[in-house]
């Protein structure tokens, strides 16, 4: 399949970009190097030593033989998208290709408004340029889990069946969102719908959940291949930061009293579910919904985890209570249904002891890249 994974060179989108290429798809990235510059804004970095885009795709065709196409653009430049999907003429476009932090989000009104003009016009943009260029191209999205928020009522897979006075009909899940980067998402999963309905777009929305992990079957051929790896306090997510600060003899940075659970996954597993996504495409007009992560654990489960694999390594790892700076729900109920990826044939990496030491042990390899003043949150949500 001809396939755009827009966001390429993310810490989803590059193993995603790379793995649909060993599997002989011909994959064109197109991002804008935002990432990197937004490193740049905050003084943060990967903790492993990333190479330029040009160079990991050039490391690529050397150990594979297989070609990426790259185009550095914007999705905000409508001109230069549409461009790009009337050239490829693509099977499915895989969009990763947004401002994913929800800290980033909330640190002034700028910064929301700004995550809010790059995320809700690029994906506008996308659909307009599949609609007048290649409408029978399947829009691969990544939402999120945070999009239904933490309700008291399991989650379903994007739609609910509702009763309500005699009535019967099939609706969106409700959405309760704990950022405004991931009332972004909502906004997307609203107007991805709206264009399939009126346009016979098709998509399918992933709700994923968060994701840890680092090194995949492909970026595991060489060292030049390696994935980004945050650890700050804005981008980095939580398994990955107690990884990080276990190798750092750093306490583990436990928001509030670490009950709020989320959903989780592999690496490993994002990209087998996008290849998945991409090869069972969505019908013209459906809008289809599939909530991917593998399980689900309280932030003190993680942090209890990384405690065990680290003590195991000799570390000698503390967990502090933190005080949280976001607006959150503790002590919820969470139930999330997540079998549409599984029947489809998805089979989970599960979080093993022996999987978090050898995350542990390359972060143990790179401590000298971590700034320590990075660690603790600076961005609050009052
Ligand atoms: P990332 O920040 O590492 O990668 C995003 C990539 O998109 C970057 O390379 C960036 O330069 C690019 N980009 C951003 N805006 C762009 C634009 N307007 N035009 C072109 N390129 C642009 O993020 P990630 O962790 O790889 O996440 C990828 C997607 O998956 C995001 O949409 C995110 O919301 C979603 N997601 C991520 C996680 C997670 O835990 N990492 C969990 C759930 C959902
Ligand atoms: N947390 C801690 N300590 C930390 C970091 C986080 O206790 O040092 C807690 C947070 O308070 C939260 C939970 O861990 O309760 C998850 O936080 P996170 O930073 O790992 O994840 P989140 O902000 O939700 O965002 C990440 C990605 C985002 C994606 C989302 C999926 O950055 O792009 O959409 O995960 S989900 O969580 O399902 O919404």
């Amino acid at each position: 399949m001809k396939i755009v994974v827009a966001g390429g060179d993310g810490f989803c989108g590059w193993p995603t970009a790379l793995h649909l290429s060993a599997r002989g798809h011909q994959v064109t990235i197109v991002d804008n190097l935002v990432r990197r510059e937004i490193d740049v804004e905050l003084g943060s970095n990967s903790m492993t030593p990333i190479l330029s885009l040009t160079e990991r795709v050039a490391a690529w065709k050397e150990v594979s033989g297989h070609d990426i196409d790259v185009r550095i653009a914007s999705l905000t430049d409508y001109e230069a998208i549409s461009g790009i999907i009337a050239e490829i003429q693509p099977e499915a476009l895989v969009h990763f290709a947004e401002h994913r932090s929800a800290p980033y989000s909330m640190i002034d009104r700028e910064h929301a408004i700004e995550n809010h003009r790059n995320n809700v016009e690029g994906t506008l943009n996308v659909l307009w340029a599949i609609k007048d260029h290649a409408p029978d191209c399947h829009l691969v999205k990544l939402g999120t889990m945070g999009e239904y928020g933490q309700p008291n009522i399991d989650i379903e897979e994007g739609w609910i069946e509702i009763e309500h006075k005699g009535r019967k009909d099939r609706l969106p899940f409700p959405k309760a969102p704990g950022s405004f980067y991931h009332l972004t998402k909502v906004h997307d999963s609203d107007n991805i719908m709206f264009a399939c309905r009126i346009w016979g777009i098709r998509a399918t929305d992933l709700n994923q959940g968060v994701v840890y992990g680092l090194e995949t079957t492909e970026t595991r051929l060489d060292r030049r291949l390696v994935n980004r790896f945050d650890y700050d306090a804005v981008f980095g997510t939580a398994l990955n930061r107690f990884l990080i600060q276990a190798a750092i003899g750093h306490d583990l940075t436990v928001y509030g009293n670490g009950t709020q659970t989320r959903g989780y996954l592999d690496i490993q597993d994002t990209v087998r579910c996008i290849e998945i996504a991409c090869e069972n495409p969505a019908d013209r007009g459906e809008f289809r919904v599939y909530n991917q992560f593998t399980e689900q654990f309280s932030v003190n489960e993680l942090a209890a985890k990384v405690q065990a694999a680290g003590r195991a390594m000799g570390l000698d790892v503390q967990i502090a209570e933190t005080e949280n700076p976001r607006v959150e729900k503790y002590d919820h109920y969470y139930n999330a249904v997540h079998t549409r990826l599984l029947d489809l044939g998805l089979q989970p990496h599960l979080l093993t002891q022996e999987h978090l030491a050898e995350i542990l042990k390359i972060a143990m390899e790179n401590t000298e890249r971590v700034r320590r003043e990075l660690v603790l949150p600076t961005v609050t949500w009052k």
